[in-house]
This record gives structure tokens, C-alpha cells and sequence, in this order.
């Protein structure tokens, strides 16, 4: 029943209720996510160097925050991205990366120009919409290294030994990207990358 006030013809009608509320209230994501900027500069160390650009937890807050700040082609090399979930640094030393390990992407040098921006902006958008299952819990954040050796992508996960989760990742994200089938994708251990002496780190999974 109308009240008396929302008669037509009252003067309150500040008070009448919003017809279509959707127009007004953002849209939450599921997390909060933050977004850390990465620079190189060799005066410093590796962590002084990780820089929190900001949080979000909404899809509109997202867009403008992308909108608002430079493509990975147009990073200077050295420079990284990282969307980790909120209350995950973006290294192996977190409590939620230490057992974990990464889905990483080699990109070639070509591949800058054709593919990098495209592939980030969905590795994003697979994040933030929760695009893996129930695996998405599994999820901690997402990195893209900008270097003059081939750009790279990465999907961190928490628990390297989580291998039904760590697949689905895996397959969603090959196919979400469009890699060609025979251009398969490789997860290692945040521990064996760490540690490693030579320039490749072994695969415990590949898609
Ligand atoms: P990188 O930036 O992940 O890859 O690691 P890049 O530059 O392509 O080098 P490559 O070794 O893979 O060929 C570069 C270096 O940054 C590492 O060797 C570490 O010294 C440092 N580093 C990178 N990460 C992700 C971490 C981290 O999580 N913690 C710490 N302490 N150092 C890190």
C-alpha cells in the first residue's frame, strides 16, 4: 500500500523509492582485489620495488582503474602488473604462494604487439569474474613481466600439489585465451622457481 505521501501530486518525492535500483548500485565482485605495479630500479630491492597502486571491489571500480592506467606494451621493460586478491602480497614469501606455484605464459617478442594487452585483459577478467569453478578459490593472483627476452603471463595458485584444481585453471585458461592446442602451457612450483640455477624451471602439469 502507497502511504499518503507518495501520492501523486505530493511534494516528497525525494522519498519515493528508486524504480530501478540497478542503475545506481555497482556491481561487487565476489574479492577485493589489488593491483601492485612493479619497477625496476636497481638501487633498490626487489620489494622496495613492489608498489600498491590500488584495491577494487566492483566492476565499475575495475574499468576505471584499467581505463585509467597504461597497457603492459607500453610498460618500460623490467616493469610488472600483479592483481592479487586482497590480504596476498604478490611474492613466493606469502603464506598463500608459499606452497603454491604459477600457469605461466612465454610470450614471443612479436607477440607484444598482437597478443599482450588482449591476453592480460582476459587473464584480468578471468580473475575477477571467478571463471574457474570452484578452482577460483584456489586462485591468488595473476603477474605480467614486461621483458625484452619475451613478455610473460602467469596464473598463481596456492597449493602446488592441488592438481584437479591446478588442471582446471589450466584448461579454462588455455581456452579462454585461444592458444593454439600444440602451444602448451606449463605450471611450476613457486619453489622450484625460486631455487632454480639454470634459465628453465621444470613443469609438474602442462596443458
Ligand atoms: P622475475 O621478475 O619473476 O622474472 O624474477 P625475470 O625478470 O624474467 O627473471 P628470470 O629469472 O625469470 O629470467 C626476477 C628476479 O626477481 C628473481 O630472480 C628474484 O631475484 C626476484 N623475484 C621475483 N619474484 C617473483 C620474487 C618474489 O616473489 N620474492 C622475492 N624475494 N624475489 C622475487
Amino acid at each position: 500500500m502507497r502511504g499518503p505521501e507518495s501520492e501523486e501530486g505530493s511534494s516528497e518525492t525525494s522519498l519515493a523509492p528508486v524504480s530501478n535500483p540497478e542503475q545506481y548500485i555497482k556491481h561487487p565482485l565476489q574479492n577485493r582485489w589489488a593491483l601492485w605495479y612493479f619497477k625496476n630500479d636497481k638501487s633498490k630491492s626487489w620489494t622496495e620495488n613492489l608498489r600498491l597502486i590500488s584495491k577494487f571491489d566492483t566492476v565499475e571500480d575495475f574499468w576505471a582503474l584499467y581505463n585509467h592506467i597504461q597497457q603492459p606494451s607500453k610498460l618500460a621493460y623490467g616493469c610488472d602488473y600483479c592483481l592479487f586478491k586482497d590480504g596476498i602480497k604478490p611474492m613466493w614469501e606469502d603464506e598463500r604462494n608459499k606452497l603454491g606455484g604459477r600457469w605461466l605464459m612465454t610470450l614471443s617478442k612479436q607477440q607484444r604487439h598482437n597478443d599482450l594487452d588482449r591476453f592480460w585483459m582476459e587473464t584480468l577478467l578471468c580473475l575477477i569474474g571467478e571463471s574457474f569453478d570452484e578452482a577460483s578459490d584456489d586462485i591468488c593472483g595473476a603477474v605480467v613481466n614486461v621483458r625484452p627476452k619475451g613478455d610473460k603471463i602467469s596464473i598463481w595458485t596456492v597449493n602446488c600439489q592441488n592438481r584437479e584444481a591446478i588442471m582446471t585453471i589450466g584448461q579454462h585458461y588455455k581456452e579462454r585465451l585461444n592458444v593454439p592446442l600444440k602451444a602448451g602451457i606449463g605450471y611450476q612450483s613457486h619453489d622450484d622457481t625460486s631455487s632454480k640455477s639454470g634459465s628453465t624451471t621444470k613443469n609438474m602439469y602442462t596443458v
